[in-house]
């Protein structure tokens, strides 16, 4: 039962239909799935399909923004699931985080977001396609423990590095630990930046930026 679910959903995503996603979500909701399974073994697998079926030149950029659509309107009611999964934790910290410039990709920075959220850290989510200089500035006016940069593409994934020099340039970057995210980016991206982290899942960034501020 669960597994056909859970199946029906990955394949709702790859056939670009969004309201069966919607509706298949509500019911593995309503069948006690837990939320992260349902994201990471339900949407995120069709996100995957479609996003090698488009590199393949099999499907087009209307079949990206229609399988995007239907996660996230199943997100849209997975959210309050994660967050009400919060157990009464300390406030862990404050996090700015963001898609960086000129990448518009919104839904695995916006999980990871959540996730941190619904762990206890305050976040003030920049959004999308964020110029540098407004990291910069939301790092100082919040005092962050962490800045989260999420990058999807290899074009994008240098922002990263221009933002950690932008830190340097104000004389803030020992202040606040770096941590970085994104299809394209791994642990050597890492290093070779300077950043102080790097996660490949929501589950991941929760440990790495409670480990960097424990
Ligand atoms: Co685009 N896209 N896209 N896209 N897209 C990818 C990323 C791509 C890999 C598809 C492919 O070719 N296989 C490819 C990038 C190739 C590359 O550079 N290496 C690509 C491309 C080429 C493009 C365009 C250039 C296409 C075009 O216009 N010709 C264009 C660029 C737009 C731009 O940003 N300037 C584009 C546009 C789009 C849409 C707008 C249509 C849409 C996004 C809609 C939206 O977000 N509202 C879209 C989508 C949906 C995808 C794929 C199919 C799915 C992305 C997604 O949401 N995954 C993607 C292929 C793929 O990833 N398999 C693809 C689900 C999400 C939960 O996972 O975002 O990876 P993800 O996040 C994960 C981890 O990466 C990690 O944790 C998350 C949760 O597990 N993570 C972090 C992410 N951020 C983190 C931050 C952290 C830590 C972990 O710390 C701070």
């Amino acid at each position: 039962m669960v597994d056909k679910l859970l199946t029906g959903i990955t394949t709702s995503i790859v056939e670009g239909e969004p309201d069966k996603t919607v509706d298949l979500t509500r019911q593995a909701i309503e069948a006690k799935v837990e939320p992260l399974t349902i994201i990471d073994e339900g949407l995120v697998p069709g996100m995957n399909v479609v996003g090698a079926k488009f590199q393949s030149g099999e499907y087009f950029l209307p079949h990206l923004i229609i399988a995007a659509s239907g996660m996230q309107q199943a997100m849209e009611l997975l959210e309050p699931e994660l967050k009400a999964r919060q157990e009464a934790v300390e406030r862990a910290g404050t996090v700015v985080i963001g898609s960086v410039a000129g990448d518009i990709h919104e839904i695995g920075k916006s999980l990871v977001g959540t996730m941190m959220a619904a762990n206890g850290f305050q976040v003030y989510d920049l959004g999308v396609d964020v110029a540098t200089e407004t990291f910069v500035a939301k790092v100082q006016e919040t005092n962050a423990d962490i800045l989260g940069l999420s990058a999807l593409l290899t074009t994008t994934m240098t922002v990263q590095r221009e933002i950690i020099e932008a830190l340097e340039e104000a004389g803030i970057r020992d202040q606040v630990k770096v941590i970085i995210g994104g299809a394209p980016v791994n642990q050597e991206w890492a290093n070779t930046i300077g950043a102080d982290g790097y996660a490949d899942d929501a589950v991941g960034a929760i440990e790495l930026a409670k480990q960097l501020v424990g």
